[in-house]
């Protein structure tokens, strides 16, 4: 029997990437005082890497070799994401970044059948909890797995182990919401079933390994059909 749903953050709860991560890692760096500016279209070569920290690290070997980096590079990038950090929250409390459609109504629904729900996301934990409490509520989630509470990050598996140990249940019992092929394939190798809602950057991935590939959460019936547990075998 389904006992709880999984979600992932960036682009599965909310659109946080373009209008949100991307725009404040660039007041990072120009706060900085760097020339880098991540473009739309640059930025989404660099979601190949989760984790903030470690996009970073990857443009700076693969887009900017010729940047003459400082002795601590891990502390150099670290401040840089923690400046960052502040101004995502900062764009957050602005209200600009609302719920992906029927997000709310899908959560809302499992909580009144009584299924659990978590997070499992490498985003930094503050920034979960601020979109978290402008949208819905984070007491509402039993788990919230977010950043480097986990070493590797996804696409490897563990923070999906993570969650499923914490929630003391085993992989057929839940069901994991990703948008992208690197939040797939890490829930896949947990063993966890997932349904895929694609947005922008991620429409042309490979979800083949997705038991369901949606536009949205909008759909009318889709919240009774997955707390039913319809879309399980
Ligand atoms: C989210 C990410 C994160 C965010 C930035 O992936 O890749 O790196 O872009 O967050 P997922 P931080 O949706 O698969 O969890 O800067 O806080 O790391
Ligand atoms: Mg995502």
């Amino acid at each position: 029997k389904l006992q709880a749903l999984i979600f992932d953050v960036d682009g599965t709860l909310a659109e946080t990437e373009r209008d949100g991560h991307r725009l404040a890692f660039n007041q990072a760096f120009n706060q900085a005082q760097l020339t880098w500016d991540w473009s739309v279209s640059i930025y989404g070569q660099l979601l190949t890497v989760a984790g903030g920290k470690e996009r970073i690290r990857f443009y700076l070997e693969q887009y900017n070799p010729q940047f003459e980096k400082p002795t601590n590079l891990a502390q150099f990038i670290t401040q840089l994401h923690q400046s960052k950090t502040e101004f995502y929250q900062e764009l957050l409390s602005q209200g600009e970044i609302p719920l992906r459609p029927g997000v709310k109504r899908l959560i809302e629904e499992a909580r009144s059948q009584g299924i659990r729900i978590a997070i499992a996301t490498t985003s930094a934990l503050p920034n979960v909890l601020a979109l978290l409490e402008r949208t819905l509520d984070p007491t509402w989630f039993e788990v919230i797995a977010a950043g480097d509470i986990v070493p590797a990050k996804k696409p490897a598996p563990d923070i999906y182990n993570y969650v499923l140990d914490k929630l003391g249940l085993t992989p057929s019992e839940c069901l994991v919401f990703e948008d992208s092929f690197h939040g797939l394939q890490a829930a896949t190798k947990a063993g966890l079933k997932t349904i895929v809602t694609v947005n922008d950057y991620t429409k042309n991935q490979d979800f083949s390994e997705a038991i369901l590939v949606l536009d949205h959460l909008g759909e009318s019936d889709l919240p009774s059909t997955v707390i039913r547990g319809d879309l399980r075998n």
